[in-house]
Protein backbone atom coordinates (compact mmCIF):
# COMPACT_ATOMS: atom_id res chain seq x y z
CA UNK A 1 0.00 0.00 0.00
CA UNK A 2 1.31 3.87 -0.44
CA UNK A 3 1.52 5.07 2.69
CA UNK A 4 3.26 1.33 3.95
CA UNK A 5 6.91 2.59 4.17
CA UNK A 6 8.67 -1.38 3.18
CA UNK A 7 9.10 -2.02 0.14
CA UNK A 8 11.79 -4.95 1.23
CA UNK A 9 11.19 -8.18 -0.05
CA UNK A 10 9.14 -10.25 1.87
CA UNK A 11 10.13 -12.80 4.11
CA UNK A 12 7.39 -13.81 6.15
CA UNK A 13 6.68 -14.61 9.47
CA UNK A 14 3.96 -16.95 9.50
CA UNK A 15 2.58 -17.14 12.45
CA UNK A 16 -0.79 -18.21 12.25
CA UNK A 17 -2.23 -21.76 12.34
CA UNK A 18 -1.50 -23.79 8.90
CA UNK A 19 -3.85 -26.75 7.99
CA UNK A 20 -2.54 -28.86 5.00
CA UNK A 21 -1.01 -26.16 3.11
CA UNK A 22 -4.06 -24.90 2.35
CA UNK A 23 -4.58 -22.02 5.03
CA UNK A 24 -1.49 -20.18 5.03
CA UNK A 25 -2.63 -17.94 7.55
CA UNK A 26 -5.16 -17.39 9.95
CA UNK A 27 -4.99 -13.89 11.84
CA UNK A 28 -7.21 -13.10 14.84
CA UNK A 29 -6.89 -10.13 16.39
CA UNK A 30 -6.57 -12.09 19.58
CA UNK A 31 -5.25 -16.00 20.40
CA UNK A 32 -7.73 -17.80 23.04
CA UNK A 33 -8.16 -17.05 26.40
CA UNK A 34 -10.18 -15.12 27.55
CA UNK A 35 -8.34 -12.23 29.84
CA UNK A 36 -7.88 -8.17 28.56
CA UNK A 37 -4.07 -8.84 29.33
CA UNK A 38 -4.73 -11.53 26.46
CA UNK A 39 -5.26 -9.33 23.63
CA UNK A 40 -2.92 -8.19 20.85
CA UNK A 41 -1.51 -7.80 17.41
CA UNK A 42 1.43 -10.69 17.93
CA UNK A 43 0.30 -12.65 15.09
CA UNK A 44 0.31 -9.48 12.70
CA UNK A 45 3.61 -8.63 10.75
CA UNK A 46 4.14 -5.25 10.87
CA UNK A 47 1.91 -2.44 12.76
CA UNK A 48 1.78 1.44 12.11
CA UNK A 49 0.44 3.96 14.65
CA UNK A 50 -1.18 0.65 16.64
CA UNK A 51 -0.04 -1.53 19.07
CA UNK A 52 -1.83 -4.20 21.55
CA UNK A 53 -3.22 -1.27 23.98
CA UNK A 54 -5.95 -0.79 20.63
CA UNK A 55 -7.07 -4.35 21.03
CA UNK A 56 -9.25 -5.56 23.94
CA UNK A 57 -12.31 -7.10 25.35
CA UNK A 58 -16.02 -6.39 24.70
CA UNK A 59 -16.24 -2.82 26.50
CA UNK A 60 -16.33 0.75 26.41
CA UNK A 61 -13.04 0.86 24.17
CA UNK A 62 -13.61 -2.20 22.25
CA UNK A 63 -15.83 -4.47 20.17
CA UNK A 64 -15.11 -8.39 19.03
CA UNK A 65 -17.73 -10.30 16.75
CA UNK A 66 -15.78 -13.55 17.56
CA UNK A 67 -13.38 -14.89 20.22
CA UNK A 68 -12.57 -12.59 23.36
CA UNK A 69 -11.38 -9.73 21.97
CA UNK A 70 -11.09 -7.16 18.94
CA UNK A 71 -9.22 -4.17 17.31
CA UNK A 72 -10.44 -0.73 17.37
CA UNK A 73 -8.98 1.72 14.96
CA UNK A 74 -9.20 5.10 15.66
CA UNK A 75 -9.70 7.87 12.82
CA UNK A 76 -8.03 10.71 13.77
CA UNK A 77 -6.23 11.98 11.23
CA UNK A 78 -3.15 9.49 11.51
CA UNK A 79 -2.51 6.26 9.10
CA UNK A 80 -3.18 3.57 11.61
CA UNK A 81 -2.74 0.43 10.48
CA UNK A 82 -1.81 -3.94 10.83
CA UNK A 83 0.16 -5.29 8.09
CA UNK A 84 0.54 -9.32 7.41
CA UNK A 85 3.18 -10.30 5.09
CA UNK A 86 3.32 -13.40 4.76
CA UNK A 87 1.52 -13.57 1.30
CA UNK A 88 4.66 -14.74 -0.31
CA UNK A 89 3.68 -13.27 -4.44
CA UNK A 90 0.62 -14.81 -4.16
CA UNK A 91 -1.68 -15.79 -7.67
CA UNK A 92 -4.58 -16.11 -5.43
CA UNK A 93 -5.69 -14.59 -2.94
CA UNK A 94 -8.76 -15.10 -0.51
CA UNK A 95 -10.13 -12.98 2.92
CA UNK A 96 -12.19 -12.69 5.10
CA UNK A 97 -12.70 -10.16 7.87
CA UNK A 98 -15.26 -8.28 10.00
CA UNK A 99 -15.78 -4.92 10.51
CA UNK A 100 -18.06 -2.61 12.56
CA UNK A 101 -18.63 0.74 11.24
CA UNK A 102 -21.81 2.56 13.21
CA UNK A 103 -18.78 4.54 15.35
CA UNK A 104 -17.44 5.71 11.87
CA UNK A 105 -18.85 10.10 12.41
CA UNK A 106 -17.81 11.28 9.23
CA UNK A 107 -18.96 10.71 5.40
CA UNK A 108 -15.75 10.83 4.34
CA UNK A 109 -14.32 7.73 2.52
CA UNK A 110 -11.87 5.59 5.33
CA UNK A 111 -9.92 2.93 3.18
CA UNK A 112 -10.18 0.30 5.31
CA UNK A 113 -8.42 -2.45 3.75
CA UNK A 114 -5.66 -3.08 1.01
CA UNK A 115 -3.50 -6.16 -0.65
CA UNK A 116 -0.65 -5.34 -2.58
CA UNK A 117 2.18 -6.54 -4.32
CA UNK A 118 5.09 -4.33 -2.64
CA UNK A 119 4.39 -1.59 -5.27
CA UNK A 120 1.03 -0.68 -5.76
CA UNK A 121 -2.29 -1.86 -4.84
CA UNK A 122 -4.53 -4.52 -6.12
CA UNK A 123 -7.29 -4.88 -3.89
CA UNK A 124 -8.64 -1.68 -1.66
CA UNK A 125 -11.91 -1.87 0.71
CA UNK A 126 -13.61 1.72 0.96
CA UNK A 127 -16.09 2.89 3.47
CA UNK A 128 -18.17 5.50 2.42
CA UNK A 129 -17.08 5.49 -1.17
CA UNK A 130 -18.05 6.20 -3.66
CA UNK A 131 -21.20 7.68 -1.20
CA UNK A 132 -21.70 8.37 2.52
CA UNK A 133 -22.66 4.44 4.05
CA UNK A 134 -21.41 2.41 1.04
CA UNK A 135 -18.80 -0.79 0.87
CA UNK A 136 -16.77 -0.78 -1.73
CA UNK A 137 -13.73 -3.14 -3.51
CA UNK A 138 -11.91 -1.80 -6.38
CA UNK A 139 -9.41 -4.67 -7.99
CA UNK A 140 -6.30 -3.21 -10.10
CA UNK A 141 -6.63 -4.24 -13.64
CA UNK A 142 -2.72 -5.15 -15.52
CA UNK A 143 -3.40 -1.53 -17.15
CA UNK A 144 -3.64 -0.06 -13.75
CA UNK A 145 -7.49 0.68 -14.14
CA UNK A 146 -9.17 0.14 -10.90
CA UNK A 147 -12.54 -1.44 -11.31
CA UNK A 148 -15.28 -1.06 -8.59
CA UNK A 149 -17.81 -3.42 -6.42
CA UNK A 150 -20.19 -1.20 -4.46
CA UNK A 151 -22.49 -2.33 -1.63
CA UNK A 152 -24.39 0.53 -1.09
CA UNK A 153 -25.88 2.16 1.92
CA UNK A 154 -24.94 -1.00 3.78
CA UNK A 155 -26.84 -1.65 7.26
CA UNK A 156 -25.50 -1.10 11.00
CA UNK A 157 -23.79 -3.41 12.89
CA UNK A 158 -21.18 -5.72 12.39
CA UNK A 159 -20.46 -6.54 8.55
CA UNK A 160 -18.42 -9.68 7.10
CA UNK A 161 -16.69 -8.77 4.00
CA UNK A 162 -14.98 -11.03 1.91
CA UNK A 163 -13.34 -11.52 -1.08
CA UNK A 164 -11.74 -13.60 -3.92
CA UNK A 165 -8.85 -12.69 -6.06
CA UNK A 166 -6.89 -14.37 -9.00
CA UNK A 167 -4.18 -13.43 -10.92
CA UNK A 168 -5.68 -14.43 -14.97
CA UNK A 169 -6.23 -12.55 -17.78
CA UNK A 170 -9.90 -13.23 -17.31
CA UNK A 171 -10.32 -13.30 -13.46
CA UNK A 172 -13.41 -13.32 -12.20
CA UNK A 173 -12.87 -10.78 -8.80
CA UNK A 174 -15.84 -11.76 -6.23
CA UNK A 175 -16.71 -9.57 -3.32
CA UNK A 176 -19.44 -10.75 -0.70
CA UNK A 177 -20.91 -8.71 2.18
CA UNK A 178 -22.64 -10.36 5.46
CA UNK A 179 -23.55 -13.75 3.34
CA UNK A 180 -22.39 -17.28 2.54
CA UNK A 181 -24.49 -17.41 -0.80
CA UNK A 182 -22.21 -16.87 -3.91
CA UNK A 183 -25.05 -16.38 -6.11
CA UNK A 184 -25.25 -12.49 -3.85
CA UNK A 185 -21.74 -11.75 -4.91
CA UNK A 186 -20.59 -8.98 -6.65
CA UNK A 187 -17.96 -9.98 -9.58
CA UNK A 188 -16.10 -8.40 -11.91
CA UNK A 189 -13.99 -9.85 -14.86
CA UNK A 190 -10.84 -8.29 -15.53
CA UNK A 191 -7.26 -8.91 -17.08
CA UNK A 192 -5.01 -9.20 -13.76
CA UNK A 193 -2.34 -11.69 -15.43
CA UNK A 194 1.28 -10.69 -14.12
CA UNK A 195 -0.14 -9.23 -10.42
CA UNK A 196 0.84 -10.86 -7.48
CA UNK A 197 -0.39 -10.82 -3.91
CA UNK A 198 2.63 -9.69 -1.69
CA UNK A 199 1.09 -8.25 1.20
CA UNK A 200 -2.27 -7.04 3.26
CA UNK A 201 -3.12 -4.27 5.53
CA UNK A 202 -6.16 -3.17 7.47
CA UNK A 203 -6.95 -0.17 9.73
CA UNK A 204 -7.19 3.92 8.60
CA UNK A 205 -5.08 3.42 5.66
CA UNK A 206 -5.72 7.39 4.60
CA UNK A 207 -5.21 9.11 7.74
CA UNK A 208 -9.15 9.47 7.40
CA UNK A 209 -10.91 11.90 10.42
CA UNK A 210 -13.81 11.21 12.45
CA UNK A 211 -14.81 8.55 15.03
CA UNK A 212 -13.69 4.68 14.84
CA UNK A 213 -14.17 1.44 13.83
CA UNK A 214 -13.80 -2.20 15.39
CA UNK A 215 -11.87 -4.77 13.29
CA UNK A 216 -12.06 -8.96 14.17
CA UNK A 217 -11.89 -12.17 12.99
CA UNK A 218 -9.18 -11.41 9.83
CA UNK A 219 -8.29 -15.07 7.63
CA UNK A 220 -6.57 -15.23 4.11
CA UNK A 221 -5.92 -18.05 2.13
CA UNK A 222 -5.21 -19.12 -1.25
CA UNK A 223 -7.77 -21.54 -2.32
CA UNK A 224 -11.23 -22.20 -0.49
CA UNK A 225 -13.89 -19.52 1.19
CA UNK A 226 -13.78 -19.42 5.23
CA UNK A 227 -17.51 -17.93 4.99
CA UNK A 228 -18.92 -16.24 8.03
CA UNK A 229 -18.13 -17.80 11.70
CA UNK A 230 -21.79 -19.52 12.96
CA UNK A 231 -23.72 -16.80 13.98
CA UNK A 232 -24.41 -17.31 18.01
CA UNK A 233 -22.11 -19.89 18.72
CA UNK A 234 -20.85 -18.15 21.97
CA UNK A 235 -19.09 -21.31 23.65
CA UNK A 236 -17.36 -21.71 19.81
CA UNK A 237 -18.25 -25.60 19.67
CA UNK A 238 -19.96 -25.61 16.49
CA UNK A 239 -23.24 -26.13 17.54
CA UNK A 240 -25.87 -23.88 18.84
CA UNK A 241 -27.65 -25.12 21.96
CA UNK A 242 -28.26 -24.23 25.39
CA UNK A 243 -24.85 -23.77 26.74
CA UNK A 244 -24.58 -20.69 24.21
CA UNK A 245 -27.10 -19.19 26.35
CA UNK A 246 -25.29 -19.76 29.60
CA UNK A 247 -22.20 -18.13 28.08
CA UNK A 248 -23.60 -15.30 27.07
CA UNK A 249 -26.07 -15.07 30.02
CA UNK A 250 -22.24 -15.44 31.71
CA UNK A 251 -21.07 -12.30 30.04
CA UNK A 252 -23.75 -10.31 30.59
CA UNK A 253 -23.18 -10.76 34.19
CA UNK A 254 -19.40 -10.49 34.16
CA UNK A 255 -18.83 -13.87 34.96
CA UNK A 256 -16.67 -14.58 31.81
CA UNK A 257 -16.53 -13.41 28.79
CA UNK A 258 -17.70 -15.88 25.76
CA UNK A 259 -15.11 -17.73 23.56
CA UNK A 260 -16.47 -17.81 20.82
CA UNK A 261 -19.90 -15.71 19.19
CA UNK A 262 -21.84 -14.60 21.39
CA UNK A 263 -23.52 -11.73 19.41
CA UNK A 264 -26.48 -13.24 18.12
CA UNK A 265 -27.81 -9.76 16.38
CA UNK A 266 -25.08 -8.85 15.14
CA UNK A 267 -25.18 -5.40 16.64
CA UNK A 268 -22.29 -4.71 18.83
CA UNK A 269 -23.42 -5.18 21.75
CA UNK A 270 -23.60 -8.67 24.44
CA UNK A 271 -27.32 -7.50 25.93
CA UNK A 272 -30.44 -9.78 26.39
CA UNK A 273 -31.26 -9.43 23.05
CA UNK A 274 -28.83 -12.00 22.36
CA UNK A 275 -30.22 -14.37 24.53
CA UNK A 276 -33.57 -13.48 22.98
CA UNK A 277 -31.84 -13.98 19.40
CA UNK A 278 -30.44 -17.29 20.19
CA UNK A 279 -33.87 -18.97 21.73
CA UNK A 280 -35.58 -17.93 18.71
CA UNK A 281 -32.63 -19.85 16.60
CA UNK A 282 -33.58 -22.99 18.74
CA UNK A 283 -37.07 -22.49 18.79
CA UNK A 284 -36.80 -21.86 14.71
CA UNK A 285 -34.50 -25.37 14.47
CA1 LIG B 1 -11.85 -11.65 18.09
CA1 LIG C 1 -22.22 -23.52 20.89
CA1 LIG D 1 -26.01 -8.02 20.34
Amino acid sequence: MNSNGDRSPLRARVKGPVFAGLVFLILQVVTAPVHAQDCGISNWSQATNLDSSFTGVQGPNNRRYGGPCGLRVQLDGQARFLTDQSPLNEPTFIARFYVHLDAVSSTDPVWLYSADNGAEDLIQVWYNTPSAGDLTLSARDTAGTLHDLTFANIAPGWHSVEFVWESAASADIRFALSSDDPEADLVTTIDTSGLLVANASVGNLNAATGGSFDFDDYVSRRISRPGRLLVADADDDSNINIADIIAIADEIEALGFAPGQPDCDEDGEIDPTDVACVVTILDNQ
